[in-house]
């Protein structure tokens, strides 16, 4: 299993130059300067191989899928199940079954907590999550746990913002019928030990969720070796079109879960008053689903792949490495997130700066950010802030991205008028 980036050989680097050409987007000047684009955790850009797959597909396939007898449906057909096997071959599943689409991840998980839900948790019942998780992964818990009179529970972070693996299995009780957790923590960049979190839960008899909206960009998969039983992910955020998503579920778990939405396509037979259903995954995709969407998703599952998996994760490493490093001596500096098992995510605080003036300054530079809560209220409490501003990075930023950055940054202090933290005493 390669899930972890200390596992991945090193290997020949990146072509950045190369990949942005990729990336027309990149190639243009906000503000007067170049553009910085270092919000790829909210979404990433798209290369051109995935707006021409979508732009082909509209131009010669398109008809609605699953339903027609003539040629421009089936072909729209075998391009949107083509779709299905790539993600299938990309995430390690055991069979494309496995792979509903759907709207997101966040679509993905109300899909679990819908139907999954209220079959499989009762009053008294236990959900665990942790103060990682981004709101998609707390509110839809939230909504089941009220429905059905079930409890959640939150495990911790340590000082670095790891979880507090040992406060984990002591949460764990023979109540507990769940645990959802992100894979990577889009608010610290810190990457969760999926596999001893699993084995853990499985012992205690409770199933697991992954929220992979931040590993599935960003790390090799294996669902096989992660060994979880859902696991969800977002086009958007890994080259690929917005609008659409995956939830990876096990086969038999999604057998035995009744239907989210009901309509169109997901039907065997419909009489007055009941109707029998289509196995998994058709079950689950009522209506005319985002055809162009998956098949953008596709080319977008190409692209990485001919990047390469490995390769991306060693550029990462890099850039973070890099980035902590040259941040170190900015005054006022302060990151939050832990020094290694870390994805290309820096959340940090400069001096007395609100983020949101910050980023807007970062903005005037042509340097994207975001800055807020980042979806992640539980956790900025925990961190005891409001807010942090955040650059995230993904496979067209190389070190000039950190270079600008910390340029704008250290300019930011004189813009402000921050004056400089007072010097330490010196021994006597
Ligand atoms: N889970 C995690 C860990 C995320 O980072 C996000 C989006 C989601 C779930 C929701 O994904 P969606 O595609 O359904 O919206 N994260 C962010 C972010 O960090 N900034 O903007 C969106």
């Amino acid at each position: 299993m390669v899930t972890h980036p200390a596992d991945v050989q090193l290997s020949s680097a990146l072509d950045v130059s190369a990949i942005r050409k990729e990336f027309p987007i990149l190639d243009q000047r906000v503000n007067g300067h170049r553009l910085v684009y270092l919000d790829s955790a909210a979404s990433s850009q798209k290369p051109r191989a995935v707006v021409d797959s979508i732009r082909r597909y509209y131009e010669t396939s398109h008809a609605n899928v699953h339903r027609g007898l003539h040629t421009l449906s089936m072909r729209a057909t075998e391009a949107y199940e083509a779709a299905r096997r790539k993600v299938a071959d990309f995430i390690g599943a055991a069979d494309p079954c496995e792979v509903v689409f759907v709207r997101s991840t966040t679509e993905a998980i109300n899909l679990v907590a819908a139907s999954w839900g209220p079959v499989n948790v009762g009053e008294g019942d236990e959900i665990l999550l942790s103060v990682l998780e981004h709101h998609s992964n707390i509110v839809p818990w939230q909504l089941l746990a009220q429905r059905v009179g079930a409890k959640l529970k939150y495990v911790e972070i340590d000082g670095e913002g790891r979880l507090q693996l040992d406060q984990l299995r002591e949460l764990l009780t023979e109540r507990t019928k769940l645990v959802a957790v992100t894979h990577v923590s889009n608010g610290l960049g810190t990457i969760n030990p999926v596999r001893e979190i699993v084995d853990a839960a499985h012992q205690a008899g409770a199933l697991v969720l992954v929220d992979g909206a931040q590993g599935a960009p960003h790390l090799p998969l294996d669902m096989q070796a992660l060994g979880a039983d859902f696991y969800t992910l977002s086009g958007h955020k890994m080259c690929g079109p917005t609008g659409i998503g995956v939830l990876w579920g096990k086969a038999e778990l999604l057998e035995e879960m009744p239907p989210y939405e009901g309509g169109g396509e997901m039907i065997e037979v419909v009489e007055r008053d009941r109707s029998t259903y289509k196995s998994t995954p058709h079950k689950f995709e009522a209506g005319t689903p985002n055809i162009a969407g998956t098949i953008g998703l596709g080319a977008a599952i190409d692209f990485l792949n001919d990047v390469g998996l490995d390769r991306l994760v060693h550029h990462e490493r890099e850039i973070i490495a890099y980035a902590l490093e040259r941040t170190r001596d900015i005054p006022g500096f302060h990151g939050f997130g832990p020094a290694s098992d870390r994805a290309a995510v820096l959340s940090f605080e400069l001096s007395e700066l609100h983020p949101h003036d910050l980023a807007q300054f970062l903005d005037s530079r042509g340097i994207a950010v975001r800055a807020g809560h980042h979806c992640n209220q539980p956790l900025m409490r925990s961190l005891g802030v409001n807010a942090t501003t955040r650059a995230s990075f993904y496979l067209y930023n190389d070190k000039d991205d950190v270079d600008a950055l910390c340029e704008a940054l250290s300019d930011s202090l004189d813009f402000f008028e921050v004056k400089p933290p007072p010097s330490p005493p010196s021994p006597s």
